[in-house]
């Protein structure tokens, strides 16, 4: 009771000193100017005083169980672990991701497919479908934050691994999935790359009106919707710090490909109220359907573009040139190809004029193209602001020195492949600077997680080894 009365009375004591000192600090503070807001609001800590990129990593603490594989998924959990996150790969014992050994470069080493998709990564191997496998990912679903998944629809159930099940394991894990579409007659359909292009609107609005429907080389399915849904993930765990919960984040392939294909269904409503007029096929006479037809490399936006040849177009497949008739420089593009008289001339002088003769007009450019290489021609265009983009190939773009200064495309080493080159990450925060560390071996990291991680001793460490859960068929008979 005295040691009670003592500690109230000492208690006291301290409010008034730290009292008097918010008295004395508030006499210090600058008079608040009229109407000005708190310097320091929303609750956040007073700015690093650490130098720009040394104040960690943008999603440093975030740790991911990585279930993904193939592209969409393994896009998703690379671009976390780039911004710090801790990613821990689950792969199949003996397996790994089935990438790992597709379009093999070198042999017997990890393909390019599978090491430019999961740079910073740790891999663990587990059988899923073993229980002690399963109990494994029960302790990786208590630990970690976020689990990404991109299997089949159905395989995450199939493995016991069900929403209600994860969410009572941790009420605070985020469950994100890539599937190739969203709920509806298509949800349990497994989709690929290319059948994305081609439901979410790419292929019917991609090709020459006079040929089939196109899928492009950019992977807008794949790594579009990887990209989709790291915002997702990131905006759950935003909204997380509020509600203390976790929650569901789908990003359908579908979906992700037609919000790139956005300007598309613009254009479909567009036409009910008559031609698209920025289309050359207007500009040609050829009367448009009830759908958004494939417009060549006609310009998505309001100002006509095309392809143009360049000198050399006759040996080199890539001599070419994107140029674009921005209205505002239409006078400085007379001058440079040499026809100062459309500046003027009522046929040519005002955008709307020019519509319905697209093609004459880029004929003409073109034969001005074909007497400059594609670098001349942006050299020039640029110089007087016209907008124009050489067609670069992928070897050029390897060469690129100011892509490799940026970290744009990074050189890579590796222990089994060697030197490779890679894309690093293509979004940069100026605090928290992104390195590119090579992709796992299947495995690599096994003992790792589950002993400094997940606490497993190196007793139930054997007994793991035997059971099958984390090593191959055959390696599993040697280890008993
Ligand atoms: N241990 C044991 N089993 C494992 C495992 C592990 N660590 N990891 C995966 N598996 C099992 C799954 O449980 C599944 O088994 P069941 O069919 O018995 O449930 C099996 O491996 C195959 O998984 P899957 O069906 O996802 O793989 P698939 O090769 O047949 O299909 C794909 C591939 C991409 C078409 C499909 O996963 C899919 O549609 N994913 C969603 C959309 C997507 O991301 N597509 C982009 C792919 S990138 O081009």
């Amino acid at each position: 009771m005295a040691k009670a009365k003592k500690a109230k009375a000492g208690a006291k004591r301290v409010a008034k000193k730290s009292s008097r000192k918010v008295v004395k600090l508030a006499a210090r503070k600058p008079a608040k100017a009229n109407g000005s807001k708190k310097a320091n609001g929303n609750g956040l800590p007073r700015p690093s005083a650490k130098p720009y990129g040394q104040a960690g990593k943008a999603l440093e603490g975030v740790k991911i169980l990585d279930f993904t594989h193939v592209q969409s998924g393994p896009t998703c959990t690379q671009l976390l672990a780039w911004f710090g996150a801790d990613v821990i790969k689950i792969e199949r014992p003996g397996v790994g991701d089935i990438t790992r050994g597709q379009l093999r470069d070198v042999p017997n080493a990890d393909s390019l497919y599978f090491t430019m998709l999961n740079h910073n990564k740790r891999s663990i191997t587990v059988d899923s479908k073993n229980p002690k496998g399963k109990e494994i990912i029960e302790r990786l679903i208590k630990y970690c934050d976020v689990l990404v998944e991109n299997f089949a629809p159905g395989a995450l159930d199939r493995m016991g691994f069900t929403w209600e099940h994860i969410h009572k394991l941790n009420p605070r894990m985020i469950v994100a999935s890539v599937k190739g579409f969203g709920p509806g007659p298509y949800e349990d359909c497994k989709v690929y790359e290319n059948v994305a292009q081609c439901t979410g609107g790419a292929a019917s609005t991609t090709g020459f009106r006079e040929g089939p429907p196109l899928v492009t080389g950019a992977q807008i399915g794949d790594s579009g919707t990887g990209l989709h849904l790291a915002l997702g993930i990131v905006s759950a765990l935003y909204q997380r710090n509020r509600t203390g919960r976790g929650q569901k984040v789908l990003a359908a392939m579908q979906d992700g490909v037609l919000n790139l294909c956005r300007v598309k269904l613009r254009d479909q409503q567009r036409l009910r109220h008559g031609p698209l007029t920025e289309y050359s096929q207007y500009g040609e006479g050829v009367p448009f359907g009830d759908a958004v037809p494939r417009a060549g490399n006609d310009s998505g936006g309001g100002q006509p573009g095309w392809i143009l040849k360049c000198k050399g177009w006759e040996t080199d497949p890539d001599a070419y040139i994107y140029f674009i008739t921005q209205a505002p420089v239409w006078e400085a593009i007379c001058d440079v190809i040499g026809e100062p008289g459309w500046k003027t001339d009522p046929e040519f002088a005002t955008p709307k004029a020019r519509l319905p003769k697209l093609k004459q007009i880029f004929a003409r450019i073109e034969e001005w193209t074909t007497t400059k290489t594609k670098f001349e021609v942006m050299e020039i265009c640029n110089a007087r602001d016209i907008p124009v983009g050489p067609i670069l190939s992928m070897r050029e773009i390897a060469e690129d020195e100011s892509l490799r200064k940026t970290g744009t495309v990074v050189e890579v080493d590796h222990p089994t492949r060697g030197k490779y080159l890679t894309v690093g990450n293509p979004i940069k925060l100026s605090d928290s600077v992104s390195e590119v560390k090579r992709s796992p071996l299947l495995g690599e990291h096994t003992e790792e997680v589950l002993t400094k991680v997940l606490g497993y001793s190196a007793k139930e460490l054997a007994e793991l080894k035997s059971s099958g859960a984390i090593t191959p068929e055959e390696k599993k008979k040697a280890a008993a």
